[in-house]
């Protein structure tokens, strides 16, 4: 039998919220201390802040919020001070109540540990009324129980009410919850891994194709090994090379969405690429 899970809920509303959301996901699940196994990620969401009665305006910064269950590693204690590692590793200050924060991460959720101390309270404070938890709550755990109602029940009942602005918002979750895939596209004779298969325009649009099908959020195209003793490229050479490749993949982003990256030590190169249209140097 598997041990029951544990659901942390992370919050972020200060700096660049999905990183900070996905550096403490790491921390928590892999590299040298995890705390848990087999992690899920809920979808994440975004909402307004919750602030309390006379909290300063600038309090009002809006929320991404997310669920991460996964079977703990460690004893509630451990895991909270774990916790509060990760919190103040990812730059968490102490500050006033419900102030707003780069990252916070709370227990929510963890059957047969239901506790009430000082440090810790399980279930988390408010789970029941606040659409940020109880929905990726609802997304990890629907049919648990709180109260006589399932989380998903407790959602239905939230969101039917109207009053929560809290909405799912796709970009954001697959930010958090995957690395980018980039591409990588050699126009050159030499390379070391594909050097010559695509020195066809065609050939390098057809790759680019595959690699987007498969995934890539980025082609990164190059004319110019750099491979010790590699053939140096001077900039004519180079522009022949990448224009006609780089003008069709202008054509392949009208119908599928990824940014192109140009791999180029030489300025003009640059220059003319970006007058074309190139999402990263
Ligand atoms: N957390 C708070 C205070 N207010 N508001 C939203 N929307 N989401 C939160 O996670 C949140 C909040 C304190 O932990
Ligand atoms: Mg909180
Ligand atoms: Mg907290």
């Amino acid at each position: 039998m598997s041990e029951a899970r544990v659901v942390l809920g992370l919050g972020s509303s200060l700096g660049h919220r999905e990183s900070n959301l996905k550096r403490a996901i790491n921390r928590l699940t892999r590299g040298a201390r995890p705390v848990l196994r087999d992690p899920k990620l809920s979808k994440v969401y975004e909402s307004s802040a919750l602030t309390p009665d006379g909290a300063p305006d600038d309090w009002d910064l809006p929320y991404l919020n997310c669920a991460l269950s996964g079977e703990p590693l460690v004893e509630p204690e451990a895991l909270l001070a774990r916790v509060r590692e990760v919190e103040q590793a990812l730059g968490r200050s102490p500050s006033e109540r419900w102030a707003p924060r780069c990252i916070d991460i709370d227990i929510l959720w963890w059957p047969g540990r239901g506790m009430e101390t000082e440090e810790l309270r399980i279930p988390h404070t408010g789970v029941l009324d606040r659409a940020f938890v109880l929905e990726p709550l609802r997304d990890l755990v629907p049919e648990a129980t709180l109260e006589g109602h399932s989380f998903r029940e407790h959602a239905e009942r939230l969101s039917g009410d109207g009053v929560s602005d809290t909405v799912y918002v796709a970009e954001s979750h697959y930010r958090v919850r995957y690395p980018e895939l980039m591409g990588i596209l050699n126009v050159t004779p030499d390379s070391f891994s594909d050097g010559g298969k695509h020195a066809r325009p065609e050939a390098a649009l057809a790759h680019a194709w595959a690699l987007v099908e498969a995934g890539a959020a980025v082609i990164d195209l190059g004319a110019e090994s750099t491979r010790p003793a590699g053939e140096k490229v001077e900039h004519e050479k180079e522009w022949a090379r990448i224009e006609p490749v780089l003008q069709g993949l202008m054509e392949l982003k009208r119908s599928r969405p990824f940014r192109v990256s140009l791999d180029s030590r030489n300025p003009k190169t640059v220059m003319r690429a970006l007058d074309i249209g190139i999402d990263i140097i």
